[in-house]
């Protein structure tokens, strides 16, 4: 890290404040220096402002209070200029990737809503929309000793069958010992198929000393700095239930955000296999960390995802599935969102590995999707523990929305017409179908939790592999298509046949 460069970066950054001031952003201290100079870092704003350490390599979060936001540059300067401080940038907004087909159906719903009062009111405009829990927040179940049999709906997956999975199985069922992080917008930790493969917290499970189940007796039993998290956590409302999807699908998508999105990842990557419901996840016993930093309304702070990823390293997953980015859309991108960059820095020191969706062009008119001259991020960061992950549909096609890159994007999976899990209990192909218009579950978002269930199937039979075994295994494993030749890392889509059964 070079002092001087935080001097430089600071004059662009004071232009992106200018432009967008919420007051929020992040200070990087020289991790030696810290304790010397925080307190002088304090004593530099107003004592109404709210400082977060995010335990990463010197990262601070701090709030300014609406009312001081008039002297924002003067705190920002004086900051900057502190012996310890290393680097100041704003607390950048992060986005799931926009789903294609999302901004028409946007536009048709607008269109109508601006001649109608109510949505309701259409006579067969919606054709179908997914039932939903309207409650935030359920309980927590317990697993549920999952049953026995063949799941009936693997056979519309037609991703898994792609992938050879059902080979794969075969050779090597997955063991719920290797932890998948599904870094999204939470996931419907009730839903039948998706219930029994829920990593556990041992910390936080059984009963205490006083014989209260650990799980409800709102204490930190672990130590860990988050209460009662037995699945995970939810650090956009920063409480232990990382519910996903709680209001009206079409609100939802109305607002930017995406319904079920994470429930549907997670499903793809360790949906329950075997157990007479449903699907079966690339990885049919794996078990699933939920981690919700993205709220309903598509979008969270870069500090929220550097605690997510900080919690999946430090609670034992070994594996981050990761459908979001930047879309090119921000004009601060060209600021590298370095706190972001650092944490996955801290995932490459300690071997957990960064699956990351390629994204899903709109990258500009004219632009034709190539991620090494423009990169996506994160997924184009050149860090290795990053497996960039580019969409295939079932003819062997590129996803006509996906973004591919010879050197910055490695391996495809399926990513167009996906058939997962959805909110309450459901599976679906579609995410909405209105107005004619139907959406369906496409997407590098798709596609890469395939690639984070293949890494968990692979680190199950071999668990003493690398992180960089499992990445090598990965793309040497992948097969060649003609439609991937020179433009992805690999040439190839995931085949996890290959992956388990030639090693
Ligand atoms: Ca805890
Ligand atoms: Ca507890
Ligand atoms: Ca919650
Ligand atoms: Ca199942």
């Amino acid at each position: 890290m070079k002092i001087f460069f935080a001097l430089i970066v600071n004059i662009s950054i004071s232009a992106a404040y200018a432009a967008n001031s919420t007051g929020d952003f992040l200070v990087k201290f020289s991790p030696d220096k810290l304790a010397s100079y925080r307190g002088t870092m304090l004593n530099a704003l107003p004592s109404d402002a709210k400082v977060e350490d995010l335990e990463l390599a010197g990262w601070h979060r701090i709030q300014l209070p609406k009312s001081k936001l008039h002297s924002l540059s003067m705190h920002i300067n004086a900051l900057s200029k502190m012996p310890g401080v290393l680097y100041v940038q704003p607390n950048y907004k992060i986005r799931l990737l926009e789903q294609p087909g999302m901004a028409e159906l946007r536009a048709k719903v607008k269109d109508y809503t601006s001649k109608n009062f109510e949505i309701a009111d259409s006579d067969g405009a919606i054709s179908e929309t997914p039932s939903v829990p309207k409650i935030d927040n359920p309980a927590i179940p317990p697993r549920n000793n999952p049953g026995r049999g063949e799941d009936p709906l693997l056979d519309q997956q037609w991703g898994m069958l792609d992938i050879g999975a059902s080979r794969a199985w075969d050779k090597s069922p997955s063991t719920n010992n290797v932890i998948v992080a599904v870094i999204d917008t939470g996931v419907d930790y009730q839903h039948e198929d998706l219930v029994d493969n829920l990593w556990r917290n041992s910390g936080e499970t059984g009963t205490d000393s006083q014989g209260r189940d650990k799980s409800t007796n709102d204490i930190d039993d672990d130590g860990n700095g988050y209460i009662d998290d037995v699945i995970g956590w939810d650090f956009v409302a920063n409480d232990n239930k990382p519910y996903d999807l709680a209001s009206e699908p079409i609100e939802l998508i109305m607002g930017g955000g995406n319904p079920g999105h994470g429930t549907h990842c997670a499903g793809n990557v360790a949906g329950r296999g075997q157990n007479g419901k449903g699907i079966s996840g690339v990885a049919p016993n794996a078990s699933i960390m939920v981690l919700r930093f993205i709220s309903q309304k598509g979008e969270g702070t870069t500090a929220d995802a550097v605690k997510s990823l900080k919690y999946a390293i430090q609670n034992g997953a070994k594996i981050t599935s990761n459908s979001w980015g930047s879309e090119g859309d921000d004009p601060n991108e060209s600021n590298e969102n370095r706190a972001l960059h650092e944490a996955i820095q801290e995932c490459q020191a300690n071997g957990v590995l960064f699956i990351a969706a390629a994204g899903n062009g709109h990258q500009g008119v004219g632009y034709d999707n190539d991620s090494d001259p423009k990169p996506g991020v994160p997924a184009s960061y050149n860090d290795d523990i990053i497996i960039s992950v580019a969409a295939i549909d079932s003819n062997n096609q590129l996803g006509s929305f996906s973004n591919w890159g010879k050197n910055s994007v490695d391996i495809a999976a399926p990513g167009v017409n996906v058939f997962s899990t959805t909110v309450g209990s459901n599976y679906s192909d579609v995410v909405l179908d209105l107005f004619g218009i139907k959406v369906t579950w496409d997407g590098t978002s798709m596609a890469t939790p395939h690639v984070a269930g293949a890494a968990a199937l692979y680190l199950s039979q071999n668990p003493g592999a690398t992180w960089m075994q499992v990445k090598e295994a990965l793309l040497k494993s992948a097969t060649p298509l003609s439609d991937l030749t020179g433009k992805l890392v690999s040439s190839g889509k995931l085949n996890v046949d290959r992956l388990v059964n030639t090693q």
